[in-house]
């Protein structure tokens, strides 16, 4: 089994190059995949990125079940992976793209101080998007890009909102906000918890994507995407190659 370093420097190389790699095998556990995952991190920030939150990953029972687990994952966002609102992404910038309707936050002082409708860009660094628990905690739980609509304050009752996920004016998907843990605000304590537990914490103003309200789509060239969240607004993006 490789270190934790050689396996940053093989995902990082992946995600720098393009080029999907094949699933790293068996004999990593969660807990040093989270050491891989910060390591893999680290080569971004080293490259001048900086860190702006943290993401939750497999939210949903769906996604839950598909995985075999029942414990949530999170990974770390950076403000190079911040699109902005109708802003494009590039194909040539990833290795097999997928977008998902999500529900931000902006944390301040340990609560949340605004909410928005997102878009979450994910893009596995493994071949097929296949991959066990720990190989995507590794591989900061497919953390590629996101896209925020406009922060505003935190109506009551987030948790049974419709969310559409539109692609060229069509509809693709449909959801709810109770795909996100139940209830998106479970995010924040959830987030708290397993950030914690890893040593960190949620600095004033972080980002928190919540978590996925539908299933992901695949990007491809020329396409419109827009979320809708109930009462909330949209998010969009454009793809080019
Ligand atoms: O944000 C997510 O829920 C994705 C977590 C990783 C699994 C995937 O890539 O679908
Ligand atoms: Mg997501």
């Amino acid at each position: 089994m490789k270190t934790v370093d050689q396996l940053a420097a093989h995902l990082d190389a992946a995600a720098t190059s393009r080029a999907a790699v094949p699933q790293l095998g068996a004999g990593l556990d969660v807990p040093t995949a989270y050491r891989v995952q910060e390591a893999v991190v680290a080569h971004r920030v080293a490259r001048g990125e900086r860190l702006i939150g943290v993401k939750l990953g497999l939210t949903s029972r769906a996604k839950m079940a598909q995985m075999g687990v029942d414990e949530v994952i999170w990974g770390r966002l950076t403000d190079a992976m911040r699109v902005p609102d109708g802003g494009t992404i590039r194909l040539g910038d990833h290795i097999h793209p997928k977008a998902e309707p999500e529900v931000a936050f902006l944390v301040r002082g340990g609560a949340v101080a605004a909410v928005a409708p997102a878009i979450e860009v994910i893009d596995s660094r493994y071949v097929d998007f296949r991959f066990t628990l720990p190989e995507v905690v590794a591989d900061n739980t497919s953390a590629s890009g996101f896209v925020l609509g406009a922060w505003q304050p935190v109506p009551d009752g987030i948790d049974n909102l419709g969310v559409l996920l539109e692609v060229d004016g069509r509809v693709v998907q449909v959801g709810s906000t109770a795909a996100i843990l139940g209830d998106p605000r479970r995010a924040l304590p959830d987030a708290v918890r397993l950030v914690g537990a890893d040593g960190g914490e949620l600095a004033d103003d972080s980002i928190l994507l919540a978590g996925a309200a539908t299933a992901a789509v695949p990007l491809r060239d020329g396409a419109h995407v827009r979320v809708t969240v109930e009462g909330l607004g949209t998010a969009s993006l454009r793809v080019a190659s």
